[in-house]
């Protein structure tokens, strides 16, 4: 008997992963929340924004994909929470069937040519060269795919813009051929796997990093200890954990400024993506070196 409310596709039909790859900043998670239409991965002009692993899905007519956005790739180890970020870069890899390396547009240097040389070779590999809206001359760009071809075996090379979305739909098309036949894994309305309290932290996270200095953010983690729902109202609670009481003392700023900032920024972008109302609540805590210490990774849902 055929089970119509299930999202068995007909034959020929595809589901797959994709890894978004590369060194931190070249616009990886700016890339999964265009394909996906809704911010999913916080994005900001520092690298190593993003920490986790986080499942962007993108479900067409004849295919779903599912996008992988992960850590920047660095060399530096500077902390257990930096070998954690790569450890999340490999496994991804592993797991999925095609890899996308982004790259900024007219460069492959030394650490995305590190990053290339992690890529299994029997995995297709597509290179998306981002931010070629920032070009003033696009006649550069047919010598630079020329050069850069003999960096790997390239599954196809896109020049694309992550953030006007540029070119994305021949990023998809040129990444479906090499998807797996098989059933869908996700319900075709869903567009992530992460939970409405991880995109909670997230956003503050994000806030952290868009409105804090060159050094701090990387300091700073953040955790939910309270997530309700009562009716339409979201009651959510979230601390600011930092490594110093000087770092406490910045981030809630003169009179609480800073902090009322934070929060009424991340509020928004939550009442946003969760379309309904949210109480949100922020304190600061300090937690001395949380990002060496595996305990604390743990509880704050890194390893
Ligand atoms: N001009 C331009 N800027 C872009 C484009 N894509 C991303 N950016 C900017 O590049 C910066 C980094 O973007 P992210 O998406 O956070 O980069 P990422 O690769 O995820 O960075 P990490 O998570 O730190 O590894 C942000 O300031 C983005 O706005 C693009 O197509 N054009
Ligand atoms: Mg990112």
């Amino acid at each position: 008997m055929t089970d119509l409310t299930d999202h068995t596709p007909d034959p020929g039909y595809r589901c797959g992963y994709i890894a978004i790859v590369g060194r931190p900043n070249v616009g990886k998670s700016t890339l999964l929340n265009r394909l996906v239409g809704q911010k999913i991965s916080i994005t900001s002009k520092k690298s190593q924004t993003t920490r986790h692993r986080i499942n962007g899905i993108v479900t067409d007519a004849q295919s779903q994909f599912i996008f992988v956005d992960t850590p920047g790739f660095q060399a530096q180890h500077g902390s257990r929470l930096n070998s954690v970020m790569n450890r999340t870069v490999l496994q991804s890899i592993e797991q999925v069937d095609v890899v996308i390396l982004v790259i900024e547009a007219m460069r492959f240097d030394e650490r995305d040519r590190r990053v290339a040389k992690l890529l299994p070779k029997g995995k297709p590999v597509i290179l998306a060269i981002n931010k070629i809206d920032r070009l003033a001359d696009k006649s550069a760009l047919l010598p630079f795919l020329e050069k850069t071809a003999r960096e790997r075996d390239f599954a196809a090379m896109i020049p694309i813009s992550a953030e006007q979305g540029t070119q994305l739909q021949d990023l998809l098309d040129t990444i479906r051929p090499h998807l797996p036949q098989q059933t869908w894994l996700f319900g075709d309305d869903e567009v992530t796997d992460r939970s409405e309290r991880f995109l909670a932290a997230e956003l503050v996270r994000e806030k952290l990093f868009r409105l804090l200095g060159e050094e701090l953010p990387y300091s700073t983690s953040v955790i939910v200890d309270q997530f309700t729902t009562e009716g339409g109202l979201r009651k959510i609670y979230v601390s600011i954990i930092v490594d110093k009481p000087s770092q406490k003392a910045i981030v809630i700023g003169h009179n609480g400024e800073k902090l009322k900032l934070i929060a009424t920024k991340a509020r928004k972008d939550m009442e946003e993506s969760f379309g309904g109302k949210v109480f949100l609540t922020v304190w600061v805590k300090v937690k001395s070196g949380w990002a060496d210490d595996a305990r604390a990774l743990k509880t704050l849902g890194y390893e």
